[in-house]
């Protein structure tokens, strides 16, 4: 197939292009390399260097023989070098990572909040204008999220809900309640997709994706100081277990805010490309807007805490938990039962996490220890005024 991948350059976008081109796919990467800039911006460098985005498919190129096609564009602002890539590439599936990922970064003030929320949901529109232009039939496999939903104290079903209302009967879209303006773009485009797949006949898949960790994947066991991915452990792009990893690592205590019962999915970066692939093989109808809940596991963040310091303790390390006051507005313990049906219904076998996997992701933390800049972990970004 030809598969076109935006944020091609990103934590899930380089492992995802190389897992599709590993196996015969025709892959082309487009990003606007935003990211890197934010990273700059906001302090938070990855924990070891990513070569360039031009260099990485080079290296691709050299340790595996096989071609990914790059380009640099913002599909927020380029519209018009947008439809040219749809029209030129007619790709078949249109995986679509391109977005601002982060919560915290929403958070830090309104130009962030505007900024994050023009490059997700107008990149998000821009795409569906040009789909609809250049390619009708490619299936849109988006990156959504679990935090879409937010925490309500009923169960969350997948993307849409059958209500009863005055005895009249209808399937509607589950009731949003996300908790940053982050969340909120996610919510934004969901609702765009929807109405783009209703209006004009468009197909898409819309990933309600949990918390990411981990950082290996078969393609980048290729070659890991050429193909690896990047790693964030920082307070605004670094997620919990990520972050939990790096701090047992230096000895330094696992940043748990307020309670820890916060509750959410997660999965391993390895399904999240699984969930890809299953997604990609299995399009939807004409006209479909389909929604997956996609995590394998959910735990506390307390829970999460713990299984840390349990697997530091078989490395050796002293491993201690602070509670930090919330810096966010959350739930610290709410009701939390998110569905899980439409990804093991097409075959998803999900990696569980074990010890086994804490204690890899230790090792590769722990080779890199030397170049944690300490600074950066304690979060800064408040939600709430005071
Ligand atoms: N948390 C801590 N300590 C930390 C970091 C986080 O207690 O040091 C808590 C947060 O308060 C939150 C939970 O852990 O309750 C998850 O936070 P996170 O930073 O790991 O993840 P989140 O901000 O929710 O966002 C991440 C990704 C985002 C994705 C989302 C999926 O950055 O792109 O959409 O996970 S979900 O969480 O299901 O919304």
């Amino acid at each position: 197939m030809r598969i076109l991948v935006l944020g091609g350059d990103g934590y899930l976008g380089w492992p995802t292009a190389m897992y599709f081109s590993n196996r015969g796919h025709e892959v082309m990467i487009a990003d606007s390399l935003a990211k890197r800039y934010w990273e700059q911006e906001s302090e938070a460098m990855p924990l070891w260097p990513v070569p360039p985005m031009h260099q990485r498919v080079r290296h691709w190129r050299a340790v595996t023989g096989k071609t990914i096609l790059d380009r640099v564009v913002d599909i927020a602002t380029n519209d018009r070098f947008l439809y040219h890539i749809l029209g030129d590439f007619k790709p078949e599936a249109i995986i679509h990572y391109a977005e601002q990922p982060s919560a915290p970064f929403s958070m830090i003030s309104r130009r962030h909040a505007v900024e994050t929320q023009q490059n997700n949901v107008i990149g998000t529109l821009n795409l569906l204008f040009a789909m609809k232009s250049q390619c009708p039939d490619a299936h849109l496999i988006k990156l959504g999220s679990m935090g879409e939903y937010g925490t309500p104290n009923i169960d969350i079903e997948e993307g849409y809900i059958e209500i009863t209302h005055n005895g009249r009967k209808d399937v509607l879209p589950f009731p949003k309640q996300p908790g940053s303006f982050y969340h909120l773009s996610k919510v934004h485009d969901s609702h765009n997709m929807m109405f783009a797949c209703r209006v004009w006949g468009l197909r898409a898949t819309d990933l309600n994706q949990g918390v990411v960790y981990g950082v290996e994947t078969e393609e980048t066991r290729l070659n890991p100081e050429l193909l690896r991915t990047s790693f964030h452990y920082d307070a605004v792009f670094g997620t919990a277990l990520n972050r939990f990893c790096v701090q047992a690592a230096l000895g330094t205590p696992l940043t748990v805010y307020g309670k820890g019962g916060q509750t959410r999915g997660f999965l391993n970066i390895q399904d999240t490309i699984q969930c890809v692939d299953l997604t990609v093989k299995n399009p939807p109808k004409v006209g479909e807007c389909r929604v997956f809940n996609q995590f394998t596991e959910v735990f506390t963040i307390q829970g999460l805490a713990d299984r840390v310091k349990a697997a530091g303790a078989h490395l050796g390390l002293n491993v201690g938990i602070q509670h930090l006051p919330n810096p966010r507005a959350e739930q610290e313990q709410h009701y939390y039962n998110p569905k899980l049906t439409k990804l093991p219904e097409l075959g998803l076998k999900p990696r569980l996490l074990n010890d086994v996997l804490i204690e890899e992701m230790l090792g590769s933390v722990i080779r890199a220890k030397g170049q944690v800049d300490e600074q950066v972990l304690y979060p800064t970004v408040k939600w709430r005024l005071q």
